[in-house]
């Protein structure tokens, strides 16, 4: 079974990703694993951080002359500004003096809940760890589990609808959201130039303001066959399992499966997507067709073969320049939260972190269903039952 933890703290010497259940055989691409992490980075709102980091993936382990090798694969991304917190933060004793303390906890932020759970006397460790920089090894390995996915033909995308109030709201062509990703210079990772220009209207405003905002982004992954996924265990639907990939990212508040919020006040015959038979379908699993895809390819907890379609929708950044009040942790008198360096819109990041939760959830869904200890084996069983829907 596939399975990855990550570990590592925002300021620390490295972040780690441990990916294990990957069959042998599969080539690991280091400058596309090196193009998704380069693609998280991207986006316009982003603090001063981005300025330090260039994260780069170091294969520790189960990669071996460019394929994997069935064993567990170690990837280690280094945090360039450790050199200015190895003081701040030594794994040693090393002097009280010089850690920084967090003093007063952000509303919205992990801060409170967090010391209040470790009993921690202020938020410092809290922080180091729920930090979205984690989101980084989760894109390194997720950059592997999209190559496995390319295997059988499946990409996974994101785009964003929107920044704070401003809201694309015409449909979005796969073609589009590829081109996206091909861009050198990210903004916002919008599909419309007009639109874009007026999300980056609104970060400016907050970054004048000393405010900050969310939004909401949408993984599109194409070319998954019918089959993934099951309605027999409530823990198996694919549906279940990318809502929880999904909202296990840092700020993302509500998941979305295709256009499930509108469909909730719409009538059947407005959102079910209707059922056609095109006999010679090129390019496609089986020759049944939908004339619309609003269940975001989804269907009783089971891929159906339309495009899946997950938004996730993110909460604004809890640090703020012009911070809320709050209550400082050592006097309990009330203060103004405490500001450290941040970003003010994370919501193409976060788009491109949920492309990597989606393609490990998918990968695993995949091996379920095709798996093998080697790539011929799991590419003998993929062809079987590609075969078995051409023969339905
Ligand atoms: C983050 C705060 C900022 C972000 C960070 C997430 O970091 P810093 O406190 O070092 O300026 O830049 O995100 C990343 C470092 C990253 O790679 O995405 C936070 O508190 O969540």
């Amino acid at each position: 079974m596939l399975h990855f933890s990550t570990a590592g703290e925002s300021h620390g010497e490295a972040l780690v990703a441990l990916l294990s259940g990957m069959p042998a055989g599969l080539v690991v691409d280091l400058d596309f694993v090196n193009r998704e992490l380069w693609r998280r980075q991207q986006g316009y709102g982003r603090g001063g951080r981005m300025r330090i980091e260039r994260d780069e993936a170091h294969i520790l382990s189960g990669v071996r002359h460019g394929k994997t090798i069935g064993s567990p694969i170690a990837i280690q991304l280094a945090n360039k500004d450790w050199q200015t917190w190895a003081e701040a933060l030594p794994v040693e004793k090393g002097d009280p003096m010089r850690h920084k303390r967090v003093a007063s906890p952000r509303p919205g932020h992990a801060d409170l809940a967090g010391a209040l759970k470790y009993n921690f006397a202020e938020a410092r460790y809290v922080l180091e760890r729920a930090s979205a920089r984690e989101s980084a090894a989760r894109v390194s390995a997720g950059a592997i589990a999209k190559l496995l996915l390319h295997e059988f033909g499946i990409q996974v995308l994101s785009h964003v609808i929107a920044v704070c109030k401003v809201q694309l709201h015409a449909p979005v062509a796969w073609e589009a959201i590829q081109a996206l990703a091909a861009k050198e210079e990210v903004l916002l990772n919008c599909v419309d130039p007009d639109t874009e220009a007026r999300m980056k209207e609104q970060v400016d405003l907050v970054l004048r303001t000393g405010d900050s905002v969310g939004g909401i982004f949408e993984v599109v992954a194409h070319n998954v066959p019918p089959g993934l996924g099951t309605y027999a265990n409530w823990n198996e639907r694919l549906d279940a399992q990318l809502a929880a990939a999904v909202m296990s990212l840092q700020a993302v508040k509500a998941v979305e499966i295709g256009d499930a919020v509108r469909a909730a006040t719409s009538l059947g015959s407005d959102v079910h997507d209707e059922i056609g038979f095109e006999r010679e379908r090129a390019q496609s699993f089986t020759g049944f067709t939908r004339r619309s895809n609003h269940a975001g390819g989804l269907e009783g907890g089971v891929s159906n073969g339309e495009d899946i379609r997950v938004r996730g929708y993110l909460k604004p950044i809890s640090t703020l320049r012009r911070p809320l009040g709050s209550v400082d942790f050592a006097s309990r008198e009330p203060v103004k939260a405490a500001y450290e360096r941040s970003d003010v819109c994370v919501v193409p990041a976060a788009g491109v972190a949920a492309e990597a939760m989606m393609a490990l959830t998918l990968a695993r869904c995949a091996l379920e269903k095709f798996g093998g200890d080697s790539m011929q084996e799991v590419r003998r069983n993929f062809e079987g039952y590609c075969q078995q829907l051409r023969n339905f």
